[in-house]
This record gives C-alpha cells, structure tokens and sequence, in this order.
C-alpha cells in the first residue's frame, strides 16, 4: 500500500494477560514496524488499513505489564483517537474491570470511539463469560461494537480492528 494520509493512534486495554499483545501480533502479522517505549512501559505496532478506499495508518498501543504511575499512564493513553477493550472469556475479573479500564481512559481523552473484543474464544471448555454477558458489557460501555476473537486461531480479529479503524475514520471525518 501506499502512503498513509491519517494516522490514528489506537490504545488497547484490559487486565495483564487477557490476549493484548498477542491480538495486535496477529493483526500486524507481525511484518511491521513494533517497538517498546520503555518510559511508558508501552508497545506499538504499525499497520495501514484502507477504509472508504483511503489508506490510514493505525498505531496501535497496549502496556507492558500494568504501571501504576499516574504520569506513564497519562501518556500511554493521551492522543488516542479510539480505544480496543479486551477481556479474557475464561476470567470474569478481566471482563469486569474493563468499566475501570473505560473510566481512566475517558478522564484522560474523553468519550472516544471502541470496539468491544470478547478473546480466547478458541478455550471454550474453560468459558465463563457468555456471549449475552458480552453483549451486555458492550451496551454499558457505551453501545460498542461486540466481536469474539482469539488470537490464536486468528477468528474475529481482523473484522475488529477493521470496525473501529472505519468509526476513527467516519467520526474524524464526520461522514
Ligand atoms: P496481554 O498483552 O494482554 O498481557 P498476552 O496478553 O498477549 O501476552 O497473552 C497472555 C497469554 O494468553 C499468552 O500465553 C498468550 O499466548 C495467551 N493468549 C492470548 N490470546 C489468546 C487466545 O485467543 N487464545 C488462547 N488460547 N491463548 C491466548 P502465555 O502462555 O504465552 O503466557
Ligand atoms: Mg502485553
């Protein structure tokens, strides 16, 4: 592809462990550009997508570990056009915390555009958070867009990051 005219940054967020770094590796296929911020305790990695047949870069951003500084925090999260909230089907804790996960968020960047992603739908004997719990996670979040990803076989991965490059782009555009 060629050059990008936007570039959005997108956080992902969610408990350690949930499947964050796994998803944007099997998303950017690991071809791209991938780096570690070691201030913010932060990794990045690129990819373009074409939305409406323009080509828009994403920068997409999880923490290394959880860092409890406020400042680190504040800057892993500043600048972020949309959010990728991430929780693990097998650990209802994960799926609770991401109302935390959304408050911190907001106070730093306000109301932006997310996606829901439901992950490690590939383990379903260890399942405990249904697909309706997710579905009802979504509305409270804000109406979000639900999907059921595992980063291990690849399902549902690509429609979600495809999802919130296409609202970034139609709410930055107003289309
Ligand atoms: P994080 O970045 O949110 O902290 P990671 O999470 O991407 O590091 O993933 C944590 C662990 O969960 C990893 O296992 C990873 O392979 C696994 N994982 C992530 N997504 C999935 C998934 O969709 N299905 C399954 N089965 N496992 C997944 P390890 O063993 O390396 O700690
Ligand atoms: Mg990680």
């Amino acid at each position: 592809m060629s050059q990008a005219k936007y570039i959005f940054k997108i956080v992902v967020v969610g408990d350690g462990a949930v499947g964050k770094t796994s998803l944007i590796k099997k998303y950017t296929e690991e071809k791209f550009q991938s780096d570690y911020i070691m201030t913010i305790g932060a990794n990045f990695a690129v990819k373009n997508v074409e939305v409406d047949g323009v080509i828009i870069k994403l920068q997409l951003w999880d923490l290394a570990g959880q860092p409890q500084f406020k400042e680190v925090r504040s800057s892993f999260y500043r600048g972020a056009a949309g959010a990728i909230y991430v929780y693990d089907v097998c650990r209802p804790e994960s799926y609770l915390s991401l109302v935390n996960w959304k408050n911190e968020l907001v106070k730093e960047c306000g109301e932006v555009p997310g996606v829901l992603l439901a992950n490690k739908i590939d383990l379903e004997e260890h399942r405990k958070v249904t697909h309706e719990m997710g579905e009802e996670l979504a509305m409270r979040l804000g109406g979000l867009p639900y999907f059921e990803t595992s980063a291990f076989t690849g399902a549902g991965v690509k429609e979600a990051f495809q999802k919130i490059a296409e609202i970034i782009y139609r709410t930055a555009t107003q289309k």
